[in-house]
């Protein structure tokens, strides 16, 4: 099988693909009818130029930019990548909450610029992080992984999910009350309809003086503008490792130094990204020997 990959993934897996070519789609400008396999990075799939397509295989969890129902009508599989990249994300989200709580990028770039020995730095009194309630939007996969991290910093959890249910990693919350009542609040819920702008003005206004909001999902979830204004007041901190038009930044966080950015880091651990490769590949490899695939995203 024929697949166009718009990068060369990491990890041995890659290698697997006997008839692979490395593209990136907007190269493409005259209809391929040789490729039957497509390997994006939750990039728009012109299905128009791609006629003979059987696959599209995301190199990610989240495909909100794939129009699977488009996909579904031509009886195209799509598959993504879940469960190998949650301790990544976790990990990532617990970085951000820290470094953002704790001034530590802000301390690095004090002592870097050499004014550690002129100027005590009383002004960078930190809220504790032991003790304190982390909300968790989003109890999924990654949210789950988060609120275990959060027992050995002794959080209190808080947590929304679609559907109500006990469980031992926290307690249950509508979003607005959440809000109102967390110290740290981390967002793991995938870019729907539904959640898009889901943490509007409105509930950026219910976060308490002071709290601390991540965001390692999809910059839409927020209001970004919004967001910018209440980074700009002072009145909140935020970790952000994701924007709505990435790899574009808000220019106005740049001289903030009360949030904390990353470029889209949260899967970008060697072993997350090279399993996501092989899930990927085996994705591939199924539809070509004409099995199930492993992970299809339900159309
Ligand atoms: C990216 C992600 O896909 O899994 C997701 O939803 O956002 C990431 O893993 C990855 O960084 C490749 O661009």
């Amino acid at each position: 099988m024929k697949v166009l990959s718009t990068r060369a993934y990491p990890g041995p897996a890659f290698a697997e693909l006997e008839d692979v070519e490395v593209r990136a789609l907007a190269e493409l400008e005259t209809p391929r009818p040789d490729v039957e396999g497509l390997v994006v990075a939750n990039e728009p799939v012109p299905l128009g130029l791609l006629p003979a397509l059987r696959i599209v295989a995301n190199y990610g969890v989240g495909y909100d930019r794939i129009d699977v129902a488009a996909c579904a009508q031509r009886a195209l599989v799509v598959t993504n990548t879940p469960g190998v990249l949650d301790d990544a994300t976790a990990d990532l989200a617990f970085a951000l909450l820290l470094a953002t709580r704790r001034h530590v990028v802000q301390g690095d770039r004090f002592v870097r610029a050499g004014r550690w020995g002129s100027s005590w730095a009383d002004g960078w009194l930190a809220e504790k992080v032991a003790g304190s309630t982390l909300g968790i939007v989003g109890l999924g996969r990654i949210g789950s992984a988060v609120a275990r991290r959060a027992r050995g910093f002794d959080l209190r959890v808080l947590y929304t999910r679609r559907r109500r249910v006990e469980t031992e990693l926290g307690e249950q919350r509508e979003l607005d009350d959440l809000l109102a009542e967390a110290d740290l609040v981390t967002l793991h819920v995938p870019l729907t309809p539904e959640t898009r702008g889901l943490i509007d003005a409105r509930r950026l206004a219910l976060l308490r003086d002071g709290a601390c909001l991540v965001n390692t999902a999809r910059g839409e979830i927020v209001d970004e503008e919004a967001l910018v204004r209440e980074l700009v007041s002072g009145r909140i901190r935020a970790g952000l490792d994701v924007f709505v038009d990435e790899p574009s930044v808000p220019g106005e966080l740049l001289g903030l130094e009360n949030v904390v950015l990353t470029p889209h880091l949260g899967s970008a651990t060697r072993q997350a990204r090279e399993a996501m490769t092989r899930l990927v590949v085996d994705n591939l490899l199924a539809v070509e020997r004409g099995d199930p695939p492993l992970t299809p995203v339900a159309g």
